[in-house]
């Protein structure tokens, strides 16, 4: 089974990478960071790693095998305007509505040589929920991965169970057993720059780096407007930022939405919300 990578400047390429999330959960959008871009992030993916703002309610000892960073528009602005990069952001849309919000944008990536208990991988197969445990029920969220590094089975590319966003693991089977058995086990090498789209409820999993290769990238995930958001940018967001932002990114990052503020999934009526923590690390 392939995915075919294709850039995303046309309708018919539109098309094409919607009919391929609704069939298989997933597509890459190639192209959609410029070599110039890929010069310099590198070392600004580093900076805001060894920054490691955790997301609410995230226990450091819980995420000791990546390097990470989440809530990225408040650390360079660089970030205010990237995940309205149309090749990316007109998926969402057709996905997700005209105003989908950016419920978190995080840097990740798995550390070099790091392994799960008895050396299994870094993460079991899973899928992405709105936060804390949340289930997604239909298409609520599409999760996005911009590469920064090229992405290999060596490195750590992430595994996906193609199709399953579709179908239910039988509950008496280990999920990726089952993954591999129906042949849907999926680990592609892809070049830096591009985007992975997948539908909220694919199974995935970050895996293992044995090649001493980088493997950053950064995650952003978009959900239909009105959820409860992992990070609630009108909350974690500094004003000063949040003052700055042109008027689409405020649509993108729900800066203006009525609802409750939230936190890892979940509302918090009395606006009494988490801390992030920051924890620094040299990477
Ligand atoms: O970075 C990856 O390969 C996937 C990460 C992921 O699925 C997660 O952190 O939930």
């Amino acid at each position: 089974m392939t995915i075919a990578l294709r850039a995303n400047n046309s309708p018919s390429d539109l098309e094409q990478h919607l009919a391929q999330i609704d069939e298989h959960g997933i597509t890459v959008v190639a192209e959609v960071l410029s070599p110039a871009e890929l010069r310099t992030l590198p070392a600004l993916i580093d900076r805001v790693c060894a920054i490691r703002e955790l997301h609410p309610l995230q226990e450091d000892a819980k995420v000791q095998n990546f390097n990470m960073c989440s809530n990225l528009v408040n650390h360079d602005p660089f970030f205010e305007q990237l995940c309205l990069r149309p090749a990316v952001y007109s998926i969402m849309q057709q996905l997700l509505g005209a105003n989908t919000v950016l419920s978190t944008i995080a840097a990740l990536e798995p550390r070099l040589g790091a392994t799960g208990e008895n050396g299994g991988q870094v993460q079991a197969m899973h899928r992405d929920g709105l936060g804390g445990g949340v289930e997604v029920e239909g298409l609520q969220g599409c999760q996005s991965l911009w590469l920064i590094d090229a992405m290999d089975q060596q490195n750590g590319a992430t595994r996906f169970g193609i199709g399953t966003h579709k179908l239910t693991p039988p509950a008496d089977l280990d999920t990726e057993d089952w993954v591999r058995t129906e042949g849907r086990l999926l680990q592609m090498s892809l070049p830096a720059g591009c985007v992975i789209i997948y539908d909220a409820r694919i199974l995935h999993a970050m895996s293992n780096n044995y090649s001493g290769r980088r493997r950053r990238a950064l995650a952003c995930f978009y959900t239909k407007t009105g959820l409860p958001r992992m990070c609630d940018q009108r909350f974690y967001l500094s004003p000063e930022v949040q003052q700055r932002v042109s008027p689409q990114t405020r649509v993108l990052l729900g800066l203006d939405s009525p609802e409750p503020l939230s936190a890892g999934g979940k509302f918090y009526a009395d606006g009494d919300l988490p801390k992030a923590p920051i924890v620094g690390r040299q990477i």
